[in-house]
Parts: C-alpha cells; structure tokens; sequence
C-alpha cells in the first residue's frame, strides 16, 4: 500500500486530516511509531518496548542519509548535530530541538533519546556526558510525578541547552519553566506528590530515617495517606539509590544532601501541624499535632516558637508602627502550605542551579561555543477544573504555537529578536509574501489559523489577562471575583473570551487548541507567590546552612540563585511596586508570578527564534496508556490542536531555505567541479541544471528552495564522495594550487 511504505507523508498528494491520520494509524498498528512528515517527525507513543534504541541502531543513524533509514529519534538527533557543525547546509550553528504533545504523549521520553543519542555521536566518553545523563533522573526525581494521565508526569517544562566546541560536548545548562509546587500539599484524586518524597521514604536506611525524623510513609497529610504495594515500594527504593548515585555524579557533597532530604521531611512534617480555634481570638496547634510542631522546627533548624509565631500571626508596619495580627484558622493553614510549597520550589530550583554549576562549560572566554538545545515542555491542558497552573501551561502553549506556525523560514531572523511580549505587528507570512513578490516568484497565499489574537488577549499591555492579573494582585484586598469581573468586562466581547455566568469566578478563553474554562479561585494568591517576611527571617536565621541559603538567596530572572544583595538591587526594576512597599511585614515576592514565567518564555523564544529549528510531535494513541490501540477521536484531537496539517501545509508550499547567489554559488559549484565559477545567478541556475532537483525557484538576489532541497543537495555532495567540510578543504587547496 502506498501509504504504509510512505516514510515522508508531506509527499501524499491528498494531505487532509483523514488521510494523516489513516497513515499514522496504519504505520502505528505495525509497530513504526515513527513518521516523518516534511521536516517533522511524529512520534506515537508505543506504550511497550519496541527494539528501536539497541545500540547497532543507534551507530546505523550515526552520520546517515535521511532516506536510507527509516523515520527515528535518533535521526532528528544526527540531523541537529551534523547541522550544528555545519555539514548539512548553511544557517544557524545553533540548534533547537522543539518536543510538544500532551501529557503523555512521550516528550519526555524522547528527550532522553535525543539526549543519549546526541551523545553517542559526539563520543563523549568523558565524565561530563555521565553527569550530562545523569541530570535527567535527578530532575525528574524532584519533579515529577504520577497524575491520571502520566505515572511519570513532568511537573514544569524544561529547555536542555548542550554545548559544544568543535564536535565535543563542553557543557550543558537547564531551564526549568513553573513547576507546579501546589502538589506539594494538594493532589487530586489518582496522583501523586513528587516521587521524590515516596523514593526518600522507601529507600533510606533505618539510621538515616532516625536522623531526618522520618515515620510511617500513611501518616504524612501531604503524601495522601497513599502510599504503595511492597512491589511499588521496593522499586521507589531502587530509584532512590539512584538519585543518590546521580547526585555524587553530578557533583552534590555529602552535606548539601543530608540538608536537602532533611528539609524533605520537614515539609512532611509541616503539613501534618494542625490547627484549631481557643475560647479567646488566638489560634492554637491541636493537641494532636503539637509533636510535628516540634519536629517540624527541629528539621527546619529553628525556633520552635519562631515557627509557630509565624504561623498564627502575620506581623505589619503601618505608619511606622508594627502591628501583630492573628490568623484565622484558613489563614494559619494557607500560611503553613505556602511555606511548603516555597521551600520545596526553592529546594527544586537550588537543584537546578547547582547543575547549571557543576557543568557549566570549562572553556576561556573566547572560545566560542555552538548549542542543541532541546525543549521538553508540557503540552496543552484542559482538566474538568483548570486552575492558574493551567493557565500558565496553556499560553506557554499558544508561544510555542506561534513560534511553530510563524517561524520565518530561510533563517532570516531580525523580525524576531523582540522579546514575545512584542509579538511582531505585521503578520511574517505577509512579509514572506511581499519578499516572494519582490523577488518575481509567483506564489499561492495560505491560509492559517493564526493565534496571535489569543496571545494579544493575554500579552497586551496595560490590558491584557497576564497585566490585568498583576494589577489586581498588587491590591491586597482584591478577590479573585473581582479580577474575573475586570476580564469579563474588558473581554467581553473578544472572540477569545467567553464570560460565564456562575457564582464562582469562572471565565472561559477560546484557545487555538480549543475552549478552556478557568477557576479563578485562587489565581490571585498564585500569582502573588509571596510569603511573609517573619517566615523568610525565620529561615534566614536556619541551622541548616542549605535552607538559610536558599530564603537568603532567590532565584534570578535567569534561572540561577543570586545573593540576596544582587536581589535587592534587581527588584528595583523587576518589582518596582512591591519594592516602594517594602516594610518590616511587608511581603516578599520571588519572581515566579506569570509575569516571571512570561519573561523568561520570551528569552527561550528569542533563542529559538534564532536557532536552526527540529520538531518532534508526540502524540499519544489512546488515553488508557495500552499499547497496540488506537482511539480514534483522541488521535484525531490532537492532530487538530497541533495544527499540524497546517504546519505541514506551510513548510511544504513555503520557500525554507534562501541563499544569495553568491552563497549558494560558493557551496556548490563543486557540483559543476569548477570551483572558480562566478558566484552569479547563472552559475547557480547551470549547478541546478546538472542536477534532477526540481520545484526551486530563482528570484532576483536569491534562490528559493524547499526544505527538502538542502537534504537531495546534500546527497548529491555525499555522492561526489566530499562532505561538506571536505569539499572547503579541497577547494581551498585548489585554489592555492592554481594561484
Ligand atoms: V508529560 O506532559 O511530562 O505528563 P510526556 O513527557 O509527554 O508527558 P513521557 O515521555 O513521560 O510523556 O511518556 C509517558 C510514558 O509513555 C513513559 O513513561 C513510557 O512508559 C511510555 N513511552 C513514551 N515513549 C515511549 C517509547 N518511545 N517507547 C516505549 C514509551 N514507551
Ligand atoms: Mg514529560
């Protein structure tokens, strides 16, 4: 059958939505997970082992020609390599790998095949590409987790950045994107808390266990009370001894590990203190819990009266004059919730700093360095509640959208060096349309769906959701009904929004992936992420040196911990508002608001944008996680909110690659073997001609080609016997020798 031989279906005349998905399905039920169309590749998930990542496969894709082999991980792994050092085609050094899909779907794990493979074929057999591998078991300890549709569900997106001098690895940097820290004291039904607190508790030894106060896994509140079969328990403990083994690889000392699990079982212990009303307005601990009081302070390293100080009252500085005011029973538990949630991120985010450390690239200054950087972030969610988090995950997901369906081909980037929030007005499939007028091609417009408005709703300034947000947030007695009146009565006559009539605050955005409806309740407190300054001096003043560290420190806009003096001066123009209101009970704000998520999406997309771009799309078959079983409708869903047709569709009509004359002229006219052509447009139109290459076109200043142009050119350079960087080299001597 045509369709199940077809490797690349960017080539099926009949491109609809119904035949994609026929072939996928087709291709799926014969185990060939993998399809290419165009210059993406799709990825079912198998949902069961499949012999694919042997290692006699992974050497067959080393350096290999695309057709040859059939559609793999490992070949988008080659691809970005071999294009980071320049021996498939001109354009940016820099490479980018983007993995989308819903959860589930696989991202993850084809992260970690591009990873090994991409280090396979660097030959890194050096300590760097241990602790390089090493990262991803690390970080998914402390950041996954298992939900109804993932039992290793990563709870925050991450952007791998690789870097290289020449063909060796040198180092690498992690970006990590909101992680859902509200699992740390609440899950829904079916989930679970990060696995790190289930691999602690099932893996460490007795001693261990007396020394960070640990008890019975069913008595920590924030762990469910769930905990597992003697099966389950015995594998956590295994992942356990792993986590360890990662953390003396990538370079963690004996005592930041101790401080790390002993914070751990600090927030186990906080969530179990309770409390309940006296006969006076006081607060008090029950009786019950006042041991997890004890042990809490202990584990945390302070007062124990300090700890709870900070949990019944808050303390404000009114007029210069410092005011106590008590909590209320909601107030003291959302105080003791808040810390944990603060201390687990920061514990997270110290993790990721720490490995940015130890591997950042031990080269001089000038050496210049080229990257593969790979996104592995969350896909598009719509949960029967959605809350802030899906919020966030969702417009990440409409930028990576906008990034897949604008992204100018033909590397010619200066339209995108904006930061995201300054989307460029002027639509770049017009520009491109202008350009090929301008050159004399003849072209045949496409038509997308363009969701540049849904990102205005969002992004716009001062009246966007994301501004809108922040303004109600800086009043601290705003409700969260009251920021869902102020959407419905800016929006409400968007086409992106919809105002829902309830008694909650709910409020509905028309995504390009489709309608989701938001739960106001708790956005504003979200958004706020602040904990009171008596909590922070609390753990400033710490026993345990990691936790003084990381609420002396915080994390700065890029990623890494910063002294608290750096912090100060940085928050002037950060957090211009809250600084001017800065006083003894005032709140601190860490830079995690969406405002904090929305600057660093648009440093990731600037990257991007100037990056030679490989997409992966993951999709996943059916939504019971079984292996050999197609459901139609959820395949079918995806196909849409992907806009993949789409994409396919541009990639495919559009010109991607550009070069002058003069630069396609240089490269190739070792086709014509006569290196001293003239780099004009007839030298370039006579190298063509040679060749069985159709469908490019020739403009004024510049050749038009397809995508798939660069890979038939590339070929017919293998075939001369001369890869790319060969060919410079000979052509360079030749030259030398006619002089
Ligand atoms: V989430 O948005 O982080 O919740 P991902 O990352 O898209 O999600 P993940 O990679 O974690 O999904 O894959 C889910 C599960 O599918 C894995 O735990 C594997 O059991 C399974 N999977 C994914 N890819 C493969 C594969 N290539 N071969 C076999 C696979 N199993
Ligand atoms: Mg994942």
């Amino acid at each position: 059958m045509e369709v199940l031989l077809n490797e690349d279906l960017a080539a099926l005349s009949d491109l609809d939505e119904q035949s994609l998905f026929e072939s996928l399905s087709q291709r799926f039920r014969q185990d060939r997970i993998y399809t290419y169309i165009g210059d993406i590749l799709v990825a079912i998930n198998p949902f069961k082992y499949l012999p694919l990542y042997e290692k006699e496969v992974s050497e067959s894709y080393k350096y290999h020609e695309k057709t040859k082999l059939p559609p793999h991980i490992f070949a988008v792994a080659d691809r970005a390599y071999q294009s980071m050092l320049g021996r498939l085609a001109t354009g940016p050094r820099n490479q980018c790998i983007v993995i989308s899909g819903e959860s589930g779907a696989g991202k993850t794990e084809s992260t970690k095949l591009l990873l090994r493979q991409i280090m396979e074929l660097c030959r890194a057999n050096s300590q760097l590409e241990q602790q390089i591998l090493q990262v991803n078991p690390l970080l998914e300890a402390f950041g996954n987790a298992q939900t109804v549709m993932n039992d290793n569900s990563s709870r925050f997106g991450k952007y791998i950045q690789l870097r290289f001098h020449n063909s060796s690895v040198k180092g690498a940097k992690i970006n990590e994107y909101l992680l859902e820290k509200s699992r740390v004291v609440h899950q829904d039904e079916g989930e679970r808390n990060f696995h790190i607190f289930y691999c602690m508790l099932a893996g460490i030894s007795p001693d261990d266990k007396d020394m960070y106060g640990l008890l019975d896994p069913t008595q920590y509140r924030y762990l469910n009370g769930r905990y597992g079969s003697e099966d389950i328990v015995r594998k956590w403990g295994e992942k356990y001894s792993e986590v360890c083994n990662a953390m003396d690889m990538v370079g963690f000392e004996e005592q930041e590990k101790v401080d790390m699990m002993t914070i751990l079982a600090g927030i186990l212990s906080l969530g179990n203190i309770m409390f309940e009303p006296t006969e006076t307005d006081a607060l008090r601990v029950t009786d019950k819990s006042m041991g997890w009081l004890k042990a809490t302070a202990g584990q945390f390293g302070v007062q124990e009266e300090e700890l709870l100080r900070s949990l019944t009252c808050t303390l404000s500085v009114t007029r210069g004059e410092a005011i106590r005011r008590l909590h209320n029973q909601q107030q003291a538990e959302d105080a003791r919730d808040s810390i944990a949630k603060v201390a687990y991120g920061r514990v997270f985010g110290w993790i990721v700093s720490k490995v940015n450390e130890l591997l950042a690239p031990n080269v001089d200054f000038d050496v210049e360095l080229s990257e593969i950087g790979i996104l592995d972030i969350f896909g598009f969610e719509n949960f029967a509640v959605n809350r802030f988090e899906q919020l966030c995950i969702n417009l990440a997901n409409e930028q990576l959208q906008y990034f897949f369906n604008h992204l100018k081909p033909g590397f010619i980037h200066e339209e995108h060096t904006s930061p995201a929030c300054q989307w460029p007005s002027k639509h770049i499939f017009l520009m491109e349309q202008n350009e090929y007028k301008e050159e004399g091609i003849e072209w045949e417009s496409i038509s997308f769906k363009d969701n540049k408005p849904i990102l205005d709703l969002f992004l716009t300034k001062p009246i966007g959701i994301l501004s809108l947000l922040d303004e109600q947030s800086a009043f601290p007695q705003a409700s969260d009904r009251d920021f869902v009146d102020k959407l419905n009565s800016k929006f409400k006559s968007s086409p992106h929004y919809e105002v829902v009539r309830s008694h909650s605050p709910l409020f509905t955005v028309v995504h390009y992936a489709g309608k989701v409806q938001y739960n106001g309740l708790g956005f504003l407190e979200k958004n706020r992420d602040t904990i009171p300054a008596s909590i922070r001096s609390l753990f400033i003043n710490s026993v345990t040196p990691l936790l003084s560290l990381l609420f002396a420190a915080t994390i700065s806009r890029t990623g890494t911990l910063m002294p608290r003096k750096a912090k100060l001066m940085q928050k002037a123009d950060d957090n211009f508002n809250s600084t001017r209101k800065q006083s003894v009970g005032a709140q601190f704000k860490i830079m995690v608001s969406v405002s904090y998520l929305q600057h660093s999406l648009a440093v990731l997309m600037e990257k991007m944008f100037v990056a030679s771009p490989h997409f992966v799309r993951c999709i996943k078959p059916n939504g019971s996680k079984l292996p050999d079983q197609v459901d139609n409708k959820i395949v079918m869903d995806q196909l849409r909110y992907n806009g993949l047709l789409e994409t396919i569709r541009i990639r495919r009509d559009g010109f991607s690659w550009r070069p002058s004359f003069k630069e396609f002229a240089q490269r190739y006219n070792i086709l014509l073997i006569k290196p001293d052509l003239p780099l004009t447009k007839e030298s370039c139109m006579s190298i063509l001609n040679t060749t069985e290459i159709h469908g490019w076109k020739c403009g004024s200043s510049r050749m038009f080609f397809k995508y798939w142009h660069q890979e038939e050119l590339a070929r017919l350079l293998e075939r001369l016997g001369k890869a790319a960087l060969v060919i410079q080299k000979d052509y360079r001597s030749l030259r030398c020798r006619r002089k």
